[in-house]
C-alpha cells in the first residue's frame, strides 16, 4: 500500500510566534499529531521551494531543523530532511534523519550527492531545472513525462557514480518544479515512466497551484481556493497516484490523504 509522508515544514510561517521565534515544540507536536494519523514518514524541512521564495543559509536552516529533527527522531519517527544543502544534510542525518529528500536531485549542491552516500541515508531525487527564480522559464518540453524521466536516469546515474546503491533511491517528478499548470497534469498522466524507472516513487502534489488552478477552471472555485478544497483535491491526486503504481505520497494533510488511500486500495481489491 502506498505510504504517506507528513510534511513539517519549519518556516517562519508556519510555527512561529510573530514571525520572530521559531517554535521547536509546536513543529514537533504538529509532527507527532501527523505521525499518529497514519504518517510513515515526516519530512522536515527549513527552507521553502515554493515559487518566489528567497533563499536562507544552510546555518539559519539548520537552526530550524535540528532540534525539530533530533526530538522526533527520539521518539522513533522515520525522518526525512528536504533540503538543498549538503552541510544540512549530514547535520540532519547525525541528527537521525534517515532519508534526504533533495528535490534537485543533487544538482543544486554539488557536494550533496558526497554527503549522503557517506551518510548511508536513502535518497529521494527529484526532477528540477533551477531554484525557484527562473525555473519556470526552464519549463520547455516536447513530452512532458519522458524527458522527466529521462533527467531522472541522468541523476539515477550520478547517484550511482558518487556510490549511492540503486536501493537507497526514491524518484520524485517534482511536481510545480520547473513545470507550469498543465505541464504538471502531463506528468501525473505519464507517471507509469517514471515507475517503469525502477526505484521507489514520491509524489508531491500537496496544496500545490496546478490544483488550484484546475479548481478555479473546472469546478467554478473563486481566486481564494480554500485550504480544505486543495486539501481534498489533494486527496484525489494522491489516490490516483497510488492506482499508477506511486510509493508514497507527500502531504500536509494525513488523516484526508489516509482515507483516500484505504479507498482506492479497496478499489483494487
Ligand atoms: N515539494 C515541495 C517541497 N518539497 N519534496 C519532494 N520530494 N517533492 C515535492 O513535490 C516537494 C518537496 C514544495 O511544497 P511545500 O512548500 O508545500 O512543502
Amino acid at each position: 500500500m502506498t505510504s504517506i509522508w507528513g510534511i513539517v515544514n519549519v518556516t517562519p510561517d508556519s510555527f512561529s510566534d510573530g514571525g520572530r521565534y521559531l517554535d521547536v515544540d509546536r513543529a514537533v507536536a504538529h509532527g507527532m499529531r501527523l505521525r499518529a494519523e497514519g504518517a510513515a514518514v515526516l519530512d522536515v524541512g527549513g527552507e521553502s521551494t515554493r515559487p518566489g521564495a528567497e533563499r536562507v543559509g544552510a546555518d539559519i536552516e539548520q537552526q530550524r531543523v535540528i532540534p525539530v529533527i533530533e526530538q522526533l527522531a527520539s521518539a522513533g519517527v522515520p525522518v526525512s530532511i528536504d533540503t538543498l544543502n549538503a552541510a544540512t544534510a549530514a547535520a540532519a542525518v547525525r541528527a537521525g534523519a534517515r532519508i534526504v529528500n533533495d528535490v534537485s536531485g543533487g544538482l543544486a549542491d554539488p557536494e550533496m550527492r558526497a554527503a549522503v552516500a557517506e551518510s548511508g541515508a536513502d535518497y529521494a531525487i527529484g526532477h528540477w531545472r533551477g531554484f525557484s527564480a527562473d525555473m519556470y522559464a526552464k519549463a520547455e518540453y516536447r513530452r512532458v513525462a519522458r524527458e522527466v524521466a529521462g533527467e531522472l536516469q541522468e541523476r539515477m546515474g550520478e547517484a550511482a557514480a558518487s556510490g549511492i546503491a540503486p536501493s537507497r533511491l526514491i524518484l520524485d517528478p517534482g511536481i510545480g518544479f520547473a513545470k507550469a499548470g498543465a505541464q504538471n497534469w502531463d506528468v501525473l498522466r505519464g507517471l507509469d515512466e517514471i515507475v517503469a524507472l525502477g526505484p521507489r516513487v514520491l509524489i508531491g502534489t500537496s496544496r500545490k497551484r496546478f490544483l488550484a488552478e484546475a479548481l478555479r477552471r473546472e469546478a467554478g472555485a473563486d481566486d481564494e481556493v480554500s485550504e480544505s478544497r486543495r486539501d481534498l483535491a489533494t486527496a484525489v491526486t494522491s489516490a490516483l497516484a497510488a492506482r499508477a503504481g506511486v510509493w508514497a505520497v507527500r502531504v500536509h494533510d494525513v488523516a484526508g490523504t489516509r482515507d483516500a488511500l484505504a479507498i482506492a486500495h479497496a478499489w483494487a481489491g
